[in-house]
Order: structure tokens, then sequence, then C-alpha cells
């Protein structure tokens, strides 16, 4: 109530990418309560559980307080601020004059701020000269940007959440929204309860919560659904659904090398007849057939998918033949037709995707091999020309299986600083990659004890977003601005504080001048140097100032070129792309936009703005089902959790709720092998296993097992057991697919 607390401070939820404005409610210098922000045009004033309930992480008593580094006998001393950084700044610059400017890598995630990543990717682009920079938006959302770049020319969605109210039919594939998205899934419920000619097709192989609301399931083995899109693409055009003249003017058909005419694309897709699918997929034809109809003929037709998509070895391809659905139906581009990727992570579309703080990107999420960008960034940033590099360093994977021992000459990286991450137990196949954290210079940033920090070197303590405050950036390209409410315990620091005292001691401190103990000037400065580097790009946010932004009830949707512009909506639309018009943008990446196009893509200039639709041969998952091992294991999220758990396990009601990890079993297989419910169950890949009790359920086809993520028990860590395999083209792991077999123990 009002009542009970002193004040109420603006911020956004800190967990998932739905963005919800949040109030918190400060109370003697404390947060009490947490409540929904009804004029934030994500959440309307709803929250879920974890949004409700995430003040009570700030207060548990395993915060990091104090800077820890590892003595001789293991054991972690607490030391000063300046013994830590001092120490952490020695030893990278010792690997760095040794090893190279590669042998130093940076970590992040989608959940630290939009300044806080910023910094980092700038301290190490153009500070150390060095690529090795990623985050955990390698392992989620990966594979949607590559979708999005290479059927379109720029990342994120075109449409905004608001399309939701205007879809007619929704196509939600590989997101179980009801539980890792609750208050979109809620926005979707109303939607079809107040239009009952609202149809719902769900496509994938649980019949989840989500499904609950479904009039359509298509289920389909894991990692076979691409078969699953190609047969509705041919059902579509079987039947004379398509729009010929949107696939005209404004698309082009390609197998990423070659174009090819409209008949050769209708000759592809001949061999993915309905029943030849059924076999490949269990997808009953005549779903497909129904979902084609629904798909094309039902619209505004609003496609939502979410890692059941990325997390694969074709996760790329996937992504590429959902947006192939809108483009031969010309169901994009206006209200209701959209083809929009959830975002798993609060900030990892503007933290991570727009500051571009991965291996092979720079800010406005521009390739590193782009030499005019480099150009342009190396004079915004008033370093040397020739400072970045222009090869790209190692993805995700690639960098934890280089990560080792100083001696060991095998692996190329000696030491990695992680932020806002827990790898150890995120990563697929784990057993691998800790072995490498354990015997690298580790330094980890973390508001908890986690299974990373059990390996570090050096733990460095970091203030919760209600401490610190700052910028997340959600799924609909919609950036939001959270107050500091309070201070942080003991002597934890904003992560951005501890990156700019690096920097400084580093003898970077031109290049990095916000190490300022006051993170809202720190942030401030960070934001100010992100837009105007960013300006001219498609995610131009030049047109909000810091100011701007915190006064901003419900944050602003990029891109926002001018102070006076209300943010964007809708992109590739003239009259609501700003772009279109934007000098400095059709300039600098050579845009001729002709008058008469209304819609128009910004792909290279061969492309003439046209999107790609993509011939993609249908390919299976990495490892599927054999002999020994006979079963499909998926993993995802359930609604009470958070990853991996070090936040939300913290949480009593939460934790009471959802103690432990589970093996959801099909009843037939429960009784092949004898197992009743809670009896414990061995599941058991070629990497690893986990000992879980069994919850017997019809929700997914026989042959599939289901397990959450979130465990962080030593015996129930799943990712010992999921599977490294990378997509090449977006080097994201296929942690929704892996062989598996059974035993009740
Ligand atoms: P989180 O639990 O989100 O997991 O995996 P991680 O990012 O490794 O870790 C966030 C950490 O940040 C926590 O330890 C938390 O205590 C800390 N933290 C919170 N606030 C702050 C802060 O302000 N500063 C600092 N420095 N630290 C803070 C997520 C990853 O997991 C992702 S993104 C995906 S999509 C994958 N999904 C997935 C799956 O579907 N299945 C399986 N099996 N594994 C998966 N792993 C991946
Ligand atoms: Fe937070 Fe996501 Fe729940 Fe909204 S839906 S309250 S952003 S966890």
């Amino acid at each position: 109530k009002d009542a009970d607390v002193d004040r109420w401070v603006k911020g956004t939820c800190r967990f998932c990418g739905t963005g919800c404005g949040v109030y918190v409610g400060v109370k003697n210098d404390k947060v009490v309560a947490i409540k929904g922000n009804p004029e934030a045009k994500t959440n309307f004033g709803f929250l879920c559980v974890k949004g409700f309930l995430a003040y009570k992480v700030m207060y548990h008593p395993d915060r990091l307080k104090y800077p820890m580094i590892r003595q001789s006998d293991g054991k972690f001393k607490r030391v000063s601020w300046d013994e830590a950084l001092n120490y952490v700044t020695e030893k990278f610059k010792y690997f760095h004059q040794k090893y190279g400017k590669d042998s130093v890598a940076y970590y992040g995630s989608g959940q630290a701020l939009t300044e806080e990543t910023y910094t980092f990717n700038k301290l190490w682009k153009a500070g150390f000269r060095s690529n090795m920079v990623e985050g955990n938006p390698r392992l989620c959302m990966a594979s949607a940007v590559a979708g999005y770049i290479t059927t379109y020319g720029s990342d994120e969605p075109i449409g905004s959440y608001s399309d939701i109210e205007h879809a007619k039919c929704f196509f939600i594939v590989g997101s179980n929204t009801s539980e890792a998205h609750p208050i979109i899934f809620r926005r979707i419920m109303r939607r079809k309860m107040s239009n009952p000619d609202v149809k719902v097709i769900v496509c994938e192989p649980r019949k989840t919560n989500t499904s609950k609301i479904a009039d359509l399931w298509l289920p389909v083995d894991p990692g076979t659904d691409l078969a699953v899109f190609h047969c509705i693409a041919r059902e579509i055009i079987k039947n004379g659904w398509h729009d010929k003249q949107f696939i005209d003017e404004h698309t082009r058909i390609t197998d990423g090398e070659k174009v090819y005419d409209f008949n050769h694309y209708v000759q592809f897709l001949e061999q993915f007849t309905p029943e030849a699918v059924e076999k490949i997929t269990r997808c009953p034809a005549e779903n497909i057939k129904k979902a084609a109809e629904w798909f094309a003929k039902h619209g505004p037709t609003m496609s939502l998918w979410c890692m059941g998509l990325n997390q694969r070895t074709r996760g790329v391809w996937a992504n590429n033949l959902v947006h192939n659905l809108h483009l031969i139906t010309g169901q994009i581009g206006y209200p209701g037709a959209e083809p929009f990727s959830l975002t798993g992570q609060p900030n990892a579309c503007g933290g991570v995707r727009e500051t571009g703080a991965l291996c092979h990107l720079l800010p406005g999420t521009k390739p590193v091999a782009d030499p005019k960008w480099r150009a342009h960034c190396e004079k915004e940033w008033g370093v040397p020309e020739g400072t970045i590099d222009p090869k790209p360093g190692f993805h995700t994977v690639k960098m934890f299986e280089s990560l080792g021992a100083e001696n060991d000459t095998t692996k190329p990286i000696k030491a990695m600083l992680v932020c806002t991450t827990n790898p150890a137990q995120s990563l697929p196949n784990a057993h691998k990659y800790i072995k490498n954290m354990k015997d690298a210079f580790l330094v980890v940033l973390d508001i908890f004890p986690t299974r990373t920090t059990q390996l570090a070197d050096v733990i460095l303590p970091a203030a919760f977003i209600y401490e610190k405050g700052g910028v997340f950036g959600c799924s609909e390209r919609r950036s939001q601005h959270t107050d500091k409410a309070v201070n942080p315990p003991g002597e934890a620091k904003p992560d951005i504080w501890i990156a700019a005292q690096i920097a400084k001691r580093m003898g970077l401190e031109k290049l990095i001048p916000w190490n300022m103990d006051d993170p809202q000037k720190a942030n401030a400065l960070a934001w100010a140097d992100y837009t105007r580097v960013t300006k001219d790009t498609d995610h131009s946010f030049a047109g909000v100032s810091y100011d701007r932004l915190k006064n901003e009830k419900a944050g602003v949707q990029w891109p926002c070129p001018y102070p006076d512009h209300p943010g964007t909506v809708r992109r590739y639309v003239r009259g609501l792309d700003p772009m279109f018009e934007h000098k400095g943008f059709l300039e600098k990446f050579g845009k001729v936009i002709p008058a008469d196009k209304k819609i128009y893509f910004y792909m290279d200039a061969k492309n003439e703005g046209r999107a790609n639709i993509f011939l993609r041969p249908y390919k299976p998952a990495a490892e599927n089902p054999d002999q020994e091992y006979p079963f499909f294991l998926t993993t995802g999220r359930v609604i009470e959790h958070w990853h991996t758990s070090t936040m939300t396990m913290r949480i009593p009601e939460i934790s009471r709720a959802q103690p432990y990890s589970f093996v959801e079993i099909h009843p037939e297989d429960a009784k092949k092998y004898g197992i009743t419910n809670g009896d414990m169950v061995e599941v058991a890949s070629r990497r690893g296993k986990v000992v879980l009790p069994a919850v017997i359920t019809q929700k997914s086809l026989p042959g599939i097992l289901f397990i959450p993520m979130h465990d962080q028990h030593i015996d129930r860590m799943i990712n010992f057991v999921c599977n490294d395999a990378v997509d090449p083209g977006s080097f994201e792991p296929e942690y929704k697919v892996a062989a598996v077999k059974i035993r009740k123990v």
C-alpha cells in the first residue's frame, strides 16, 4: 500500500525480456515492495511472480559485500577495492604483454545495464584492441539476430507488442510464452478472450501451459520443425493464398548465394508434402494444412518465437523459415502482421545486441569486419586509425574452449572477466568448460556466490539494479530507465564503476572518463557516448538524452533520431520509420530509398530493399535418439525461476513453490521403464548425467523428456547433459535437443 512506503521509484523488472515497468517501494532506505507501472506500455501495471518478489533478492544474507582474492591455500580473503582492482589490472597487463591482446577475454550478459555493457565493450575493443568480447546472448538470441539480419538487413523486430492487440492469428512457435514471458502471454490471452474469432496455433514438442489457449497444436520432434515451416509455405502457395504482388515487389528468393525465380521456390517446396513431413516430424498432416490456412487467411498473423527456434544447430534457418511465411503472405508492415522474436533476457537487445558487445560486432549491431564502421568508431572514440581489430574474436563456446592455464600452450586465452552471468552452470557440456575456468585467471562480478564464483581467483561484489539504476532495452526495441532507489550493501559497487576503475588503472582513463563514484553521472556519460557513436544507424537513440529517458514514463522505442520524435512503433514503412528521411543514415550506409517505395528493407544495395525468402534444406539436430540413447531431451524455463536460479532460489516463496528440478516423462515411456511419479530417474547423455524425480505427464509426445534448466545442485545440473554443438551461422548451442537414456535409480 502507498501508506507503507516512503516513496516509489520508477524502474523496470530485472528478469525476462518483456521489460515490465515497475515502481520500487522504499521505506527507511530499504526496498520493501514492487508494483507494476500502469503507464508502462509493456505491462500496463501487471507483473508476474518474479517481478513482484524481486526485491527480496536484495536482502538475502548471501549477498557478496566485499572484494575477495583467492589465496595460495585456495581460500578467499577479503581485501580492499584498491587491492583487488590493482591485482586484477596487474594480471591483465601481464597477460597482455606476455601473450598478446587476445589473451584476456570479457564475458558479459543480457542482464547487465546498457551503460555497463557499452563501457566494457569499448574498453576491450578500443582500449585493449581485442574483440574477445562475448556474452550470454550468444546462448539465447544469436540465431534470432542472424535471422533478422540475413532476412531484412537489420536486427530486431519490425513491429511492437501492440501488434498483439491487432492480430487475428497467433503462430507461437518454440516459445512457452505462458512461463517464460508471462505478461506477454497475458496480453495474448486477453486478445483471444476479447475476440473469440482469434486463432492461436502452437508449434512445439511439448503441450505446455501456452498450448492451453491454443486452437491448434502442431507437435513436433525436437529439431524437426524446419520441415513443418516449409510444408506450411507449400500449402499456402498450392492453395493460392500467397501474396504474389508483395513477393514480386519486396522479396528476393535465394539460398544465400544464388538468386532464383518463384517457380524454383515452388519446385524446391515440392518435397515437403504434409504426408512426408508428418513422417519426419510426427506432426499430423491435417494440422499442418489447417495451420497454413489460418496463417494465410485468418490474419493479420503475428508469429512469436523464442529459444525453441534459437537454441538449435539450425536456429538461423528456423528463423529464416518463419520469416518466409510472413514474406510469402505479405503479412508484414501493418498492425497485427508481425514476425516477432521474443527476447529471453531483460537487456539482451539494448545492452548486448545494440551496443554490439559480441565478438563480431561494434555499436549499432554493425560488423567489426566493416572498414568504414571501424573507422567511424575509431574517430568517435578518439583512438588512432587501425586500433579496432578487423578480425572477430571467438564466439562463446570457442572462447571457453580456448580458455585455460597459463602454461597450457593449446589455450590462447589466459584470463577472463565474467560479469552478470554464471557460465559454470549455464554453458552446455559444462564439465569441459568448468575445468577451463578453474585453470585460467578468472575475475567474477556478481551479487551472490555462484557455481562460477567458486572457480574465481577474484570476486568483485556488484550492486543490484535498484541499487545503481540504468537502462534496459526489451524485446520491442524499447529502452527504459531505472532510477537508483537505495545504496548497495557493504562495499558492493555498480559494474560500471568497476569497469571504469580497471580502465583508469590500465591508463585508459581518457577513453572511459566516467570513473566517478556516482553511478547516475557515470551512466549518463556512457549513454551520451553510446548514442553519439550510433546516431546515424538504424538503431539511433540520438533524440533521447539521458534526461529525456529518465523522464519518460514508458521509455522510448528506437529509431528515435530527433529530440521531438516519439520513437518508432514500426520499421521499414514510409511515414512510420524516420530513417527513410534521415540523411546521415542514408549517406553513411549507402541507402537510396526510391520515393515510390512504401516498404523498404535495409538490405545491401544489390537487394534493392528486398527481404530474402530463403531456400534452406531440411537438416535435423546434431544429435538424435539411437539405440543406446533412445530419448530426445529438451530443456527450458518454468515460470517461477530465472536461469541458474541464483536469485530466485533465494526468494522464499519461490523456492518453496519450486524447490528442485524434475524430469517430465510420458506415461507410455514411464510404464516401459517401471517408473512412477516421484521415482528418482537418472538421465544420461554422452556428456554427463543427472538424477531427478520423475513427473509423469502427457505434455510431451512419447520419446521426449523435458527438464527445467534452473537447478544448481551438482546432481541435478542439466548442463552436464546438454549438447554444446553450435549453429554454424550464429554459433548458438543446441540446448533444445540432445539424445539421452534413462534408468530408474
Ligand atoms: P543467470 O542465472 O541469469 O544465468 O545463464 P546465466 O546468465 O549464466 O546469471 C546471472 C547472474 O548475474 C547471477 O549469478 C546473478 O546473481 C548475477 N547478477 C544479478 N544482478 C547483477 C548485477 O547487477 N551485476 C552483476 N555483476 N551480477 C548480477 C543464462 C543463459 O543460460 C541463457 S541467457 C540462456 S538463453 C541459456 N538457456 C538455457 C536453456 O534453455 N537450457 C539449458 N539447459 N541451459 C541454458 N543455459 C543458458
Ligand atoms: Fe519481470 Fe518478465 Fe515477469 Fe514482466 S513478465 S514481471 S519482465 S519476469
